[in-house]
């Protein structure tokens, strides 16, 4: 046991990295009270305290730090444990260096991700969405539907002035529904989330199909990725699904969908491409981000308001935009509405963007402004 960590330790610094090394789990979690770290690789078998409590242990002092759990006999129990308290990965003995470098690689950057999402947090203040009153809402929602349609905002590449692709935006001429959040929110009080989603992708496939348009990014409530006619080949979305992007918000929490990696994974086999949306304005964590493995990344507005005369802002825009390129992550800023927000974007490594300055969402298919 205590000759691997040595191993562990040795290929670690060879690789470049700082490492800390203690000899059992009592210890790691006396370390943990007062040093950060930006990986944890921790055996499940240890003496005194077994991986699992220490797992536990340093959830409860750092909600993003990536730890990584090894054992040479695995069983389902302590695999589900893992799950459940958050490690970032289960690897198997035995580890060969380059797998265990890359892994730990890996967690490095999520977990540096994570943080930068933390504080971007923290930055704005989290609004909540506010509900309907109840009475006539199912009336209210079928209403909704049959005057649902769909807006389209642009997403403009800067370097080259093309528009890349479009957003698709859920809207409704019913007046006591007037936006978006309002639709989802009866929805989800009336379970028919389901109904909603389906509506909508049914809308954007009739007017995505016959046209030319190379791209287009759909929303998904985190709910629809439990829907089966999301995954129905013979579905409408399915048919055009190599020019479609979902995005799967970090405004809900993504615990509650079982088996997320694999209904990502299946939805990737389809076709379908992944995008992250509003990073920065919801849950925080590194799950999203591991579980999803997206090839796009949308930084939400509240980060990229005023972002010329903010530095916290640009610091952490500046971050994010580099681990994405280290990660191979297309990144999109939204909601970007004068100039100097563009060009200090532009500045901080984001070539992609989307925003009242280029367009407004709008008819099929707005035109932008560059
Ligand atoms: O959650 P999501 O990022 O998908 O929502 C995008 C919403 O932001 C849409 O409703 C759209 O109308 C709105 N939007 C798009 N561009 C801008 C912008 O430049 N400024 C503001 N304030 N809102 C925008
Ligand atoms: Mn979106």
């Amino acid at each position: 046991m205590e000759a691997v960590a040595a191993v562990f330790e040795r290929v670690l610094r060879q690789a470049g990295f700082d490492v800390m090394r203690v000899d059992d789990g009592e210890r790691a979690a006396q370390v943990l009270l007062h040093e950060r770290f930006d990986a944890i690789v921790s055996d499940i078998g240890m003496p005194k305290m077994d991986g699992i409590a220490l797992l536990r242990c340093a959830r409860e002092l750092d909600l993003d730090v990536p730890i990584l759990l090894i054992t040479g006999a695995p069983t389902v129990d302590t695999a589900l444990k893992a799950v459940e308290y958050g490690a970032l990965r289960y690897l198997l003995k035995p580890i060969a260096p380059a797998e265990l470098i890359a892994q730990v690689d890996q967690a490095v950057r999520l977990g540096r991700m994570a943080r930068l999402k933390r504080e971007a947090l923290d930055l704005g203040g989290n609004s909540r969405m506010q509900l309907g009153d109840r009475a006539g809402l199912e009336a209210c929602f079928e209403r909704a539907l049959d005057q649902l349609w769909t807006a389209y905002q642009p997403i403009v590449c800067l370097s080259t002035r093309e528009v890349v692709a479009f957003e698709a935006l859920m809207r409704s001429n019913e007046p006591r529904l007037p936006n978006p959040g309002d639709i989802l929110s009866a929805a989800d009080r009336l379970d028919k989330l389901d109904v909603l989603g389906r509506c909508v992708r049914r809308h954007v496939s009739k007017s995505i199909a016959p046209t030319s348009v190379p791209l287009v990014f759909v929303n998904l409530h985190p709910q629809d990725l439990l829907d089966r006619d999301l995954f129905a080949e013979d579905s409408a979305l399915c048919r055009i699904a190599s020019r479609v992007v979902l995005e799967i918000t970090e405004r809900a929490s993504l615990d509650e969908i079982p088996d997320i990696k694999g209904r990502v994974a299946q939805l990737r086999s389809l076709g379908f491409r992944v995008a992250i949306d509003d990073v920065g304005a919801g849950y925080a964590g590194l799950n999203s981000i591991a579980q999803l493995e997206p090839e796009v990344m949308k930084i939400d507005m509240a980060l990229v308001r005023d972002i010329d005369r903010e530095p916290t802002k640009q610091k952490l825009v500046s971050a994010m935009t580099g681990l994405c390129r280290e990660m191979n992550v297309l990144v999109v800023a939204e909601g970007v509405e004068t100039p100097a927000e563009r060009d200090m974007l532009a500045t901080l490594g984001c070539d992609l963007m989307q925003g009242y300055l280029f367009a407004k969402p709008g008819r099929p298919f707005p035109e932008a402004v560059f």
